[in-house]
């Protein structure tokens, strides 16, 4: 998970390609690739298919807006978040602060590498539980890990990333809930990055709404970078969590 605290170049993603989302101010367009209704799997009413190549995400809101609004309140009360080394970055040997705030919560006797460090995630507390059971009730995954990233308004951000971490799962999904600032949200193709890409795939953007959950299921991950960038017109908190199942370490 060392990439959490590395790799925070600001990543200016143009919002090329269709966008996602219709809840708490996030206009509502329909994403190239969702395909509504005829997805085999998570074939829950509600559920939005985004699919491109490589890429596979099922998108609902999961909380209605006065649940949505009470565990934002309960998270902003109850999680502690990283600070002084573990919540700052050294990019080209420069210390900076991360931008945004971060918190890790897991089962006991988990423990995952973070800037080079072997760490345990803080013991569940109740909301993350709650969210993280109404999660696994709905698609049947469960998950042993959270990762709590808490951006204070749009210049919060998160650059472009895999997470293709050693300790994932195999071929398990990532559950990310989103409470608070609708924010877009990016994927990237891992052949259209950098100055001159090998293809030129659109990017997929989506907008993530609060009390929204967006299942990132394999292998995504293996193809597609995500992102969260700078919008600078967003001045509301906002609170994800991603939910993981990590592997013991043996
Ligand atoms: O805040 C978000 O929606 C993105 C978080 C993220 O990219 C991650 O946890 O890997």
């Amino acid at each position: 998970m060392d990439r959490f605290l590395k790799g925070e170049e600001q990543e200016q993603t143009r919002r090329k390609g269709a966008t996602l989302g219709e809840d708490e101010g996030c206009p509502r367009k329909r994403p190239r690739g969702e395909t509504p209704g005829n997805a085999t799997r998570l074939a829950v009413p509600n559920w939005r298919h985004i699919r491109a190549e490589g890429l596979d995400c099922d998108y609902m809101v999961l909380f209605g807006k006065a649940e949505a609004d009470e565990i934002f309140q309960q998270l902003e009360e109850k999680v502690e978040y990283f600070a002084g080394a573990l919540a700052r970055v050294q990019v080209f040997g420069k210390w900076h602060n991360v931008p945004r705030k971060q918190a890790t919560y897991g089962d006991a006797g988990l423990t995952y590498t973070f800037s080079g460090l072997t760490l345990s995630p803080k013991p569940w507390i109740p909301v993350l539980e709650r969210v993280r059971d109404r999660v696994s009730g709905l698609t049947g995954q469960t998950f042993n890990f959270v990762l709590v990233n808490r951006y204070k308004d749009g210049r919060d951000h998160i650059g472009e990333h895999r997470d293709d971490e050693r300790e994932l799962a195999p071929r398990s999904p990532i559950a990310s809930v989103s409470f608070g600032a609708c924010r877009d949200f990016c994927f990237r193709h891992k052949d259209s990055r950098g100055k001159s890409p090998r293809r030129r795939l659109e990017v997929v953007s989506l907008q993530l709404a609060h009390g929204s959950l967006l299942m990132m299921n394999h292998p995504t991950n293996a193809h597609w970078y995500h992102s969260l960038p700078v919008r600078k017109r967003v001045l509301a908190p906002r609170i994800n969590l991603t939910f993981r199942k990590i592997l013991p370490k043996k």
